[in-house]
C-alpha cells in the first residue's frame, strides 16, 4: 500500500473520531500522522516491521506506529472499521458536500439519523431538518444545492487522479513479458479536465489473437482492483478502490492505430470522421480503415496512416471534439499547438511566507531544474488570514528576500517579485498601491465572498481590473472541479475589459482548478486577451502540473504566441500591462 492510501485511512479515522465527538488531541494526532505520510519520501509500507524507523518519521508516536503496522497487515484500521460499523459505511460521503464538516455531520446524525447523502436528501425533502439547531432555511437550501452539485459531478474523476491511476496500472502491466505498450485513450488522451472512466490500450506479442489468455489473467491480477466488472478474450474492465472504472483492451499490433483512433474519441469526432470515410468509399472501425467494396484494408497500424488515407493531417487528440478540427485537418491548416517545452517560466507560486511548503530558494532551484528561465513568487495578501497572508510590511520584507534569492541565483534563473493580492468584496485590492507598485507580477484574485450576485461579482472584478497595478487576473472563475461551481459572473464583460486594459488572464494549471476552462480560453483569445499559464504551486512538487495547464491550452487551440510566459523574461515583463511606478 502506498503512503497516500495509508494517509487516507488515517485522515478518515480522524474525521470519524470527530463525528464521534472524540478527544481533540487524539483527532489531531491522526491528522498529523496523515499529513506526515503525505510529506515523507520514505515508503512507509516497506518499513512497518521496524518500529524505530517508523518512530523516526515526524508526527508518528508509539500508538500511531502500531496503527501503521495494523494497516500494513490488514489493509485497514480496526478503529476506523469499528466507527464505520457504528455510523454506516456512507457517512464519510457527507463530508464531500460543500461546506460540510464533521461537526455538522455529527449534528445530522444525532438529530435526524442521517448517515449518507441520499438520507440527507430524504430528510430535507421530508422537512426533518427544520427546527434543528444551526439549520435555518438558508442553511438547508445550501445543503440542498450542495447535494445537487455533488450528484452532478460524482462519477467523474480529476484528471490528475486518472493520470496517476493510468501510470500505476501501466507500470504494472508492462512487467508482463510480451506486453510492450500501454497507452491511455479516451478522455485522458484528449486531455479533458475530468475523466468518467479510464481506457487503456495494450499491445505487444502477448496481445496477439489466440494468445491473450495469460495476459488477461495478468491484467485481472492488478493489486489495486476492488471489483472485476467484466473479463473477456481481449478485454478486462474493473473498478479501483476509489471507484474509478478502468477498461483495458489487448490489441494486435496490426490494428493498433485503428483501435487507438476509435477509443480516443471523442464520439462526436469519430462520427464525423466515419462520414468522411464513407464519402471516400471507405468504412472506419476499431479494427481498420477498409474499402467498402471488398473490405480490403487501407490503413490500420497507425493513426497517421488512417488520417492520411482520409486526406487529412494527423489531428492532436486534444482537438478531437468535432469543433472544426476535421475541416482544418482536411485543409492542412491545423494550428501549431503550444507544448510544454515552449513554457519559459512559471509566474504564480507560494512559499513558506504564506501557505506554501517550500522556501523562495527551493522554488527557484526546482524551477531551474525544470529548465525555466524565470519564476515569479506570488504569495497571498493579508485578507487571507488563514494562509498567513502578507500585510504591507511583510510584503516589502518578502520582496527584499525575493531579490536576495534572485541575486544568489546569479542569472541562472530570474526570480521576479510578485504577489497574489486578494480582490476584496468591493473590488478594492488588499494591499496599498505603493506596495503593489514595487512588484513585478501582481496577480489579483477572488478568494472570498463567492456568493455575491452576478452583478456584484462582475462589478467587483471590473473594478479590480481598473487598478493600474493589476497585471494578471488569477483563476478568473473561481471554480473547483467536482467541488465548487464558478461564481456568478459576466465573464465576457470581464474578458473584454481585460483585453482593453492589457491585463493578462490566467489559466491556472492546478488540476483542481484548470481555470479558465478550454472553452473560455478560446473565447479569451478571440477577444484579444493576453494569456498566462501558471501552476499556483504550493510545493516544489507542484511545478510539474504545468503539463495539465498546457493540455487545456491545446484544447483551446492556443499556440506558443498566444501565451505570454513562452517569452523570455524581459519580453514577458514588457508584454504585461505597463507597470505604474507612481501611485494613483
Ligand atoms: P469519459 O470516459 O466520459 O471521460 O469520456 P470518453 O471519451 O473516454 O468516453 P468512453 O470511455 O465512453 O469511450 C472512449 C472512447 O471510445 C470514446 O471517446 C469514443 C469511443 N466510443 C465509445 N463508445 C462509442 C460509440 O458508441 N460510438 C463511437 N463512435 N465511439 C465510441
Ligand atoms: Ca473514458
Ligand atoms: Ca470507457
Ligand atoms: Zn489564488
Amino acid at each position: 500500500m502506498d503512503n497516500s492510501s495509508m494517509a487516507r485511512l488515517l485522515a478518515q479515522t480522524a474525521d470519524l473520531l470527530e463525528i464521534d465527538g472524540g478527544d481533540g488531541f487524539r483527532i489531531r494526532s491522526y491528522r498529523r500522522a496523515a499529513d506526515s505520510l503525505e510529506q515523507t519520501t520514505i515508503d512507509v509500507a516497506g518499513i512497518t516491521d521496524d518500529v524505530a524507523k517508523l518512530l523516526a518519521i515526524p508526527g508518528i508516536g508509539k500508538g500511531m506506529a502500531a496503527n501503521l503496522q495494523a494497516i500494513a497487515a490488514t489493509g485497514s484500521l480496526p478503529l476506523r472499521d469499528e466507527l464505520l460499523t457504528k455510523y454506516g459505511s456512507s457517512i464519510l460521503e457527507l463530508l464531500k458536500l460543500p461546506g460540510m464538516g464533521p461537526k455538522t455531520v455529527a449534528l445530522l446524525w444525532d438529530a435526524a439519523r442521517v448517515g449518507s447523502v441520499d438520507q440527507l436528501a430524504d430528510a430535507i425533502e421530508a422537512g426533518r431538518l427544520t427546527g434543528l439547531p444551526r439549520m435555518g432555511a438558508k442553511q438547508i437550501e445550501k445543503l440542498r444545492k450542495g447535494i445537487e452539485e455533488y450528484r452532478r459531478s460524482s462519477g467523474r474523476f480529476r484528471i490528475d487522479d486518472a493520470e496517476e491511476a493510468a501510470q500505476r496500472i501501466g507500470a504494472y502491466l508492462r512487467t508482463f513479458p510480451g506486453i510492450e505498450r500501454v497507452t491511455p485513450a479516451g478522455s485522458l488522451r484528449r486531455g479533458r479536465e475530468t475523466a468518467g472512466d479510464l481506457d487503456l490500450l495494450v499491445t505487444g506479442p502477448a496481445c496477439e489473437p489466440e494468445h491473450t489468455a495469460a495476459a488477461v489473467e495478468h491484467v485481472a491480477a492488478f493489486p489495486g482492483i476492488r471489483d472485476i466488472l467484466a473479463k473477456g478474450e481481449n478485454k478486462v474492465s474493473f473498478q479501483l478502490a476509489n471507484g474509478l472504472q478502468v477498461d483495458v483492451r489487448l490489441l494486435p499490433t496490426e490494428s493498433y492505430g485503428a483501435a487507438l483512433q476509435y477509443f480516443t474519441g471523442s464520439k462526436a469526432h469519430n462520427v464525423a470522421l466515419r462520414q468522411r470515410a464513407l464519402k471516400k468509399g471507405y468504412t472506419l472501425s476499431e479494427w481498420s480503415l477498409a474499402r467498402l467494396k471488398d473490405n480490403s484494408t487501407v490503413a490500420a497500424a497507425t493513426e497517421e496512416e488512417i488520417y492520411a488515407a482520409l486526406g487529412m493531417e494527423w489531428i492532436p487528440p486534444e482537438l478531437r471534439e468535432n469543433l472544426g478540427e476535421i475541416e482544418a485537418a482536411s485543409a492542412h491548416k491545423l494550428p501549431r499547438l503550444i507544448e510544454l517545452s515552449d513554457i519559459r517560466g512559471d509566474v504564480h507560486m507560494h512559499t513558506t511566507a504564506t501557505d506554501g511548503r517550500n522556501t523562495i530558494l527551493e522554488m527557484a532551484e526546482a524551477a531551474l531544474a525544470r529548465g525555466y528561465q524565470y519564476i515569479a513568487i506570488t504569495d497571498h495578501s493579508k485578507n487571507l488570514a488563514m494562509t498567513n497572508g502578507l500585510n504591507e510590511k511583510r510584503a516589502l520584507e518578502h520582496l527584499r528576500r525575493i531579490r536576495e534569492v534572485d541575486q544568489q541565483m546569479e542569472g541562472r534563473i530570474r526570480v521576479m517579485t510578485g504577489i497574489e493580492v486578494d480582490i476584496l468584496a468591493d473590488g478594492a485590492l488588499d494591499l496599498d498601491n505603493e506596495v503593489l507598485a514595487q512588484m513585478d507580477v501582481v496577480i489579483a484574485s477572488v478568494h472570498t465572498r463567492f456568493e455575491q450576485s452576478q452583478e456584484e461579482m462582475t462589478d467587483r472584478i471590473l473594478r479590480a481590473l481598473e487598478n493600474p497595478h493589476t497585471r494578471i487576473l488569477g483563476h478568473p472563475t473561481g471554480r473547483l472541479l467536482l467541488q465548487r461551481e464558478p461564481y456568478a459572473l459576466d465573464l465576457g464583460a470581464v474578458l473584454r475589459r481585460a483585453a482593453e486594459l492589457g491585463v493578462a488572464v490566467e489559466h491556472n494549471a492546478a488540476p483542481e482548478r484548470l481555470d479558465l476552462c478550454d472553452r473560455d480560453l478560446r473565447l479569451a483569445k478571440e477577444l484579444g486577451c493576453r494569456i498566462v499559464v501558471s501552476t499556483d504551486a504550493h510545493d516544489t512538487r507542484h511545478l510539474v502540473k504545468m503539463e495539465y495547464g498546457v493540455r487545456q491550452l491545446r484544447r483551446a487551440w492556443l499556440g506558443p504566441h498566444d501565451v505570454l510566459n513562452t517569452l523570455p523574461a524581459r519580453r514577458f515583463l514588457e508584454s504585461l500591462r505597463p507597470r505604474k511606478s507612481t501611485t494613483t
